[in-house]
């Protein structure tokens, strides 16, 4: 049988042997990607006086742990101080010595509980929720009724290995490729659509992700599929006819409304309207006196 050799489907790209990194691709991110991990410069991260000490950014990846810490200081519970330190992703400062010390994948949200004996850095937002939930038995279901805290658990990680597909693969080519690829707009609409009739299905029958009772599986989710909804990632809400996802609405308006949500959304935020953007927060006032607005008037005074 006669093989024939295999042909590239555009005439644009012919992948070379061996691929080789040109610096800049044209890509929003070109500046800070690279392919090589570790630290590319020497910087300390700053230590404040609560015992969590959190560093980020108000990604749909950082809110889910501000989201979760504002929930936990909602209840009353205390040890749930944190003080929130900006790492700019956009200037590499994810690339800092200090910060890759506690997260050799450099990127945000990575967490230090300086409570402990000695600091226990976490990293990944799925271990920094469930560090969390367990530290102070919130959020997710105890030992006690393991199909409950399992279900919460299964949830947490299908947040985990789908968000990539909306973040990297749709988000990525539809609203930050430097060019539009057909190609890759259909491959991840059709995923993205296909995982939004998943969490409606989930909805219909539960009034939140796992139940009756709101978890971090649903502080996991709603940060990326509940911005989607609300047309605040991407501006691709009508382009994935979301409207049409009623119960992931329904769930989405009631999780927005909570105080603490509003508060986490916030935290460490840089861009967008001023009131909304708290760039650190080292104490609870912080909402009400160092919003970006409140410090701006200050100034003008
Ligand atoms: N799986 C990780 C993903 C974290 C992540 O992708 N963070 C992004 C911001 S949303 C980041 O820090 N990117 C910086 C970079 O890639 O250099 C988690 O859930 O914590």
């Amino acid at each position: 049988m006669l093989t024939l050799p295999r042909m590239a489907s555009t005439t644009e790209y012919l992948p070379p042997k061996v691929w080789k990194w040109e610096s800049d691709n044209g890509g929003n991110f070109s500046k800070i990607n690279r392919p090589t991990a570790g630290s590319t410069h020497e910087q300390e991260l700053a230590i404040g006086k609560h015992p969590l000490q959190l560093y980020s950014l108000a990604t749909p990846n950082g809110q889910k742990v501000t989201i979760m810490l504002e929930e936990l200081l909602a209840l009353g519970v205390k040890g749930a101080e944190y003080d929130a330190h900006l790492i700019n992703i956009m200037e590499g400062q994810q690339f800092g010595s200090g910060f890759v010390g506690v997260n050799p994948n450099s990127k945000i949200p990575a967490l230090v509980d300086q409570s402990t004996d000695s600091p226990t850095p976490i990293f990944e937002s799925g271990a920094i929720l469930m560090y969390l939930a367990e530290k102070f038995g919130k959020f997710l279901p105890g030992l006690d009724d393991p199909q409950a805290r399992v279900r919460c658990l299964t949830w947490l990680f299908w947040q985990m290995g789908s968000a990539p597909y909306l973040g990297g693969g749709f988000g990525h080519f539809y609203a930050y490729a430097p060019t539009k690829i057909e190609y890759c707009i259909d491959r991840f609409s059709m995923e993205v659509k296909r995982q939004l009739d998943v969490l409606d299905r989930q909805l219909a029958d539960n009034e939140y992700i796992c139940g009756s009772e709101y978890t971090i599986a649903d502080m996991a989710i709603w940060p990326w599929y509940g911005n989607l909804v609300l047309d605040r990632v991407y501006s691709a809400a009508e382009f994935l006819d979301v409207a049409s996802y009623k119960h992931l609405s329904r769930w989405t308006k009631a999780i927005d409304s909570r105080p603490a949500v509003k508060r986490g959304l916030i935290v460490n935020k840089t861009w967008g309207d001023p009131e909304k953007q708290l760039h650190e927060r080292h104490d609870a006032s912080d909402f009400d006196t160092r919003t970006q607005d409140k410090l701006q008037s200050d100034n003008n005074e």
